[in-house]
């Protein structure tokens, strides 16, 4: 069977396509694991961003897919939404599947008949795809999927949800990227690629989804599989790796383990870029960070999330970003709680002293968050770290945090389309959501500019040619009058939101279901019955034989 596989070109503030273009590591994996006969396309649409519509219309004449498979975050819904009336009005008859984060959390948004949606892949995707393609291939029925919703002549059929894979078995195949049939992804002018090492987290902060996508869990691939992965995407040219794990800090022995291997391996000449908590880096910085710098580890993204203890206690980050022992807290106030220390400082340090760039996630923006709190945090990440990847409270479907900032009414922007994390959509009870962001983005800016000399350093080919554009994008909105302080920055501000706007709009195809709230706002468990996969994974039946839940009665 012909399948196309896309991902969507809707892009983030902070990783701007003229420097990052990553592919999307679902896709290659759920190509790998279909039965291998089947010709799987991949194109990630972030490297056709300008041309969408006339890419999406050329792959459909030129593949004839049969099923078209969509990978869709929640700020991209309405993109996907386009592009699956664009696919539909191409060739009716083609079988659109849409997964991922938005269809696994707030699959109702996705059920509209307008939306022509054929089948909805909930959680972990391998397995089930593989299974539903085998199935529409032999024209088998897909009552039996674990994982599916789909459509039928009485409407949406639910089916048990999948629980998540034990990757140690080797269940998951690795990926395949021959079947990527668009070109470009760089980091910096390097090519880069993707991988991944493990799945899951055993932590439950509340702003993030995939608690609610999978449970606390954390499952490891073989070490020998990683390097094998980390080989096919180096001799496909990958000079820069991100590694998309959850979180791989989980288990740091492992982490070592896996960066000794890439040593031996001769793998240690790829720039690796990670996510890591700030406990784990600090109590194991000493020997953890001159393992990874040897291995090629270059930037470190710190889930800091703040600085504040009670922002941490909402944001459920307090143990994540707590070690035992005495450095200085970041807010200089000593301990956090009963002996135990903030360890944001100890984790930039270590990584600093070994060579490495701190990118520092931050939120701000809180249900309790004053002008000073958010100050606060924006002098810290000045300060201490190297690019800024600061965030506002974003209410992703699903997440506990979602629920709170509904309960409290905070939600002031119910337009998915600008979830993208650093649009605020929420308030605080004291700042409304325009000056949070505004905030945000003025101290932003400089903070991006300050790395420049870094990244000349590290990438002085690169940013010598391109620092215009990169400085273009960071910029957008400012003016030599807003730059010289003729002209209120607030100005600049208005300017960047409406060209913001305007970047959202990728594709010039009418969205099938422009009016319905049902499609366009939900957000999942707080909002409309969806099943509670937590719940599910821990009393999990054993045969499909069970009646199908309707709704969690929230
Ligand atoms: C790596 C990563 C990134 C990377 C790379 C993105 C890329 N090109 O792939 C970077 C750093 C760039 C990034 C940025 C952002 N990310 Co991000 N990211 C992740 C992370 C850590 C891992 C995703 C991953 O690759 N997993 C490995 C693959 C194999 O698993 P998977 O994606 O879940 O895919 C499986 C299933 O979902 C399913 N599936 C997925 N797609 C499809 C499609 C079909 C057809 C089918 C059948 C199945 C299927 O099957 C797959 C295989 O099992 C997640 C999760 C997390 N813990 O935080 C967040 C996450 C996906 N990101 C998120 C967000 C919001 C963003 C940002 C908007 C802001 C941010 N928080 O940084 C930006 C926007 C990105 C953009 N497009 O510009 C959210 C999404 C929330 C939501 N409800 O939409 C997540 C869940 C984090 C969170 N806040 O909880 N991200
Ligand atoms: S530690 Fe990271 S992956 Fe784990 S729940 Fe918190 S934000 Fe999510």
């Amino acid at each position: 069977m012909q399948i196309l596989l896309l991902s969507m070109p809707d892009s983030f503030e902070h990783t701007p396509t003229v420097a990052v273009r990553m592919p999307n590591g679902a896709l290659a994996s759920l190509a790998g694991n279909v039965d291998p006969h089947h010709q799987v396309a991949i194109a990630d649409l972030i490297l056709a961003q300008s041309s969408v519509q006339s890419t999406v219309t050329r792959l459909m004449r030129e593949l004839r897919p049969e099923l078209v498979g969509l990978s869709v975050m929640t700020f991209q819904r309405g993109t996907a939404r386009r592009i699956i009336s664009l696919v539909k009005s191409i060739n009716p008859d083609v079988k659109v599947v849409v997964g991922g984060y938005d269809p696994s959390l707030a699959p109702e948004a996705w059920t509209h008949p307008a939306l022509v949606v054929d089948v909805i892949v909930r959680g972990e995707g391998d397995i089930t795809f593989r299974e539903l393609v085998r199935a529409v291939e032999h024209k088998q029925p897909l009552a039996g999927i674990d994982g599916l919703w789909y459509r039928t002549p009485d409407g949406m059929q639910r089916n048990l949800p999948r629980s998540v894979t034990t990757l140690e078995r080797g269940e998951i195949k690795l990926p395949r990227r021959a079947g990527r049939v668009l070109s470009g992804y760089t980091y910096m002018g390097r090519p880069i690629d993707v991988i991944e090492t493990s799945r899951g987290c055993t932590f439950d902060c509340s702003f993030c989804s995939i608690i609610e996508m999978r449970g606390r869990n954390f499952h490891r691939l073989p070490i020998e599989r990683v390097i094998a992965d980390i080989r096919d995407a180096r001799d496909r040219g990958a000079r820069a790796m991100f590694i998309v794990d959850d979180n791989i800090t989980i288990d740091v022995p492992r982490f070592e383990a896996l960066c000794r291997a890439i040593v031996e391996a001769g793998l240690d000449d790829i720039h690796y870029l990670v996510q890591a908590m700030t406990a784990s880096i600090a109590q194991h910085g000493e020997t953890l960070a001159p393992l990874m710098r040897r291995a090629g580890f270059r930037y470190v993204f710190l889930g800091i999330e703040n600085i504040l203890e009670d922002d941490l206690a909402f944001l459920k980050a307090t143990a994540k970003n707590t070690r035992r022992g005495n450095p200085p807290s970041p807010t200089g106030s000593g301990e956090a709680s009963s002996g135990r220390q903030n360890a944001t400082m100890a984790a930039i340090d270590v990584l600093h002293r070994h060579g490495m760039y701190v990118v520092g996630g931050l939120i701000v923006g809180n249900p309790d968050d004053t002008r000073a709190a958010i100050d606060a945090n924006l002098s810290f990440a000045k300060k201490y770290v190297d690019w800024p990847y600061i965030q506002h409270p974003t209410p992703y479907p699903g997440t506990p945090m979602t629920k709170e900032f509904r309960d409290r009414g905070l939600i002031v922007n119910q337009r998915v389309d600008e979830y993208d994390g650093t649009s605020a959509v929420t308030r605080s009870a004291e700042l409304d959501a325009d000056e949070i962001e505004y905030l945000r983005w003025r101290a932003d800016r400089w903070m991006k500019l300050r790395h420049m000399p870094a990244a000349i350093r590290l990438y002085p080919r690169f940013v010598l040619t391109h620092a215009r554009r990169m400085m273009a994008h960071t910029f957008r909105g400012t003016t030599w009058r807003s730059a010289l302080g003729l002209e209120s920055s607030r100005e600049a501000f208005r300017r960047y939101k409406q060209i913001r706007a305007r970047e959202r709009r990728y594709l010039d195809w009418p969205d099938p279901a422009p009016a319905d709230p049902d499609v366009r706002l939900t957000l999942g468990i707080s909002q409309k019955p969806v099943y509670d996969l937590r719940q599910f994974n821990a009393q999990r039946p054993t045969s499909n034989a069970q009646p199908l839940p309707t709704s969690n009665s929230q």
